[in-house]
């Protein structure tokens, strides 16, 4: 939390000079390509373009211009990656504006590799140079993923990796933090006792699953929390609520539930919602602050976690433009800077991190807008 405020305030500070920064890019940008000057869309249709002209050059920093880069969330319509990506929240498309290349949204309506391939194929066959994608199912993904690289396309994943076929991760924080968190923050709804049940994403996602194996671990402390049963929502409204109402069925003596997925616990905690189960089943995990307000003030909810998801989307674009200029490759140690957050370091396993999580409660969950 202090690491999040601190960079916050550095963000306000340097949010004049930023400003201008861009502004004299962009006038740059129009200057020099006048035709391809079109004002960004930030609505989520299937494909979301912002253009920032395209010279094909390079800034002064050294890093190329006129990039086109294709931001490839798990799926469309789930607000958490519109946060991430969109230029109205100054996610990714606002910082490849701003770096002055191009780039677009795209993705299936579902969040199954059978609805992001197609995306992602379509991507690489309209020349793109960078793909930043949040891996639904890194299996399925990979073959592509890998054949673009071989062909010189940048592939780094953000929010949900794949490991083996892309140059960096951009993590939201680290996966073991992430899975901590969550269950110490069950652990005191539950006053550290009874039996829960995770309600997660897909069952092919690394991040949840990642975020799981580490839920695991931080059992060890918690001798008499037992979690019965893991189910999958697959980031379905839908779906979520159904699993979630099957479960409190199959376990009549459920205590509380995770839900790591912001779609999955807003779904639950609609269920959740009724005199029969508020204040009985504790119900906690990662979700938007907006979506979760309500359940918050009525105490379906204490705490939850999440970051900031347009910094991890805005990180993830200037990490992406570093790397296609080959001002880094992914080798722990390197650094670069990501526009009005500041510097960042690679870690092991290629990886970058944001920053930890906030924790959300009654106290502080007005002062966000996302
Ligand atoms: C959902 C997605 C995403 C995850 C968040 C917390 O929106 O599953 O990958 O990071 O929840």
């Amino acid at each position: 939390m202090q690491h999040v405020v601190s960079r916050a305030d550095r963000s306000r500070r340097a949010r004049w000079s930023f400003g201008v920064a861009v502004a004299l890019m962009a006038a740059f940008a129009l200057a020099a390509c006048g035709s391809s000057s079109k004002s960004p869309t930030a609505t989520a249709t299937p494909a979301t373009t912002a253009t920032a002209g395209s010279s094909g050059g390079s800034s002064s920093g050294g890093l190329k211009t006129g990039l086109k880069v294709f931001v490839i969330p798990k799926n469309l319509g789930n607000n958490y990656f519109t946060v991430a990506d969109s230029v109205k929240t100054g996610g990714a498309l606002a910082a490849l504006q701003a770096l002055g290349s191009t780039g677009t949204e795209t993705s299936g309506s579902a969040a199954t590799s059978a609805s992001q391939l197609p995306a992602i194929q379509a991507s690489i066959a309209k020349g793109a140079n960078a793909l930043i994608v949040s891996a639904t199912d890194p299996t399925a993904l990979c073959p592509t993923l890998k054949s673009a690289m071989a062909r010189g396309v940048t592939v780094v994943t953000y929010d949900s990796d794949a490991p083996t076929c892309r140059t960096l991760f951009v993590n939201q924080a680290t996966s073991a933090g992430i899975g901590k968190i969550q269950v110490d923050l069950l652990a005191k709804d539950m006053g550290d006792k009874g039996d829960f049940a995770i309600v997660s994403a897909a069952a092919s996602a690394t991040n949840q699953n990642a975020w799981i194996g580490y839920m695991k671990q931080e059992l060890h402390k918690y001798p008499n929390m037992h979690l019965v049963s893991i189910v999958y929502g697959n980031d379905d409204p839908t779906t979520a609520t159904q699993v979630t109402s099957g479960l409190l069925q199959k376990y009549p003596t459920l205590k509380g539930i995770i839900s790591p997925t912001t779609v999955g616990i807003a779904a639950a905690a609609g269920v959740l919602d009724t005199a029969q189960y508020r204040g009985k089943v504790a119900l906690t995990g990662l979700g938007t602050p907006l979506s979760l307000k309500k359940f918050v003030n009525d105490g379906t909810i204490q705490s939850f976690a999440l970051w900031d998801p347009a910094k991890l989307g805005y990180l993830a674009a200037y990490a992406t433009v570093n790397v296609a200029s080959k001002k880094i490759t992914g080798s722990q140690g390197q650094t670069f800077t990501a526009g009005k957050l500041g510097s960042y370091t690679v870690g092991p396993d290629s990886t970058i991190i944001l920053g930890p999580p906030t924790v959300f409660t009654k106290a502080n969950i007005d002062q966000f807008n996302f």
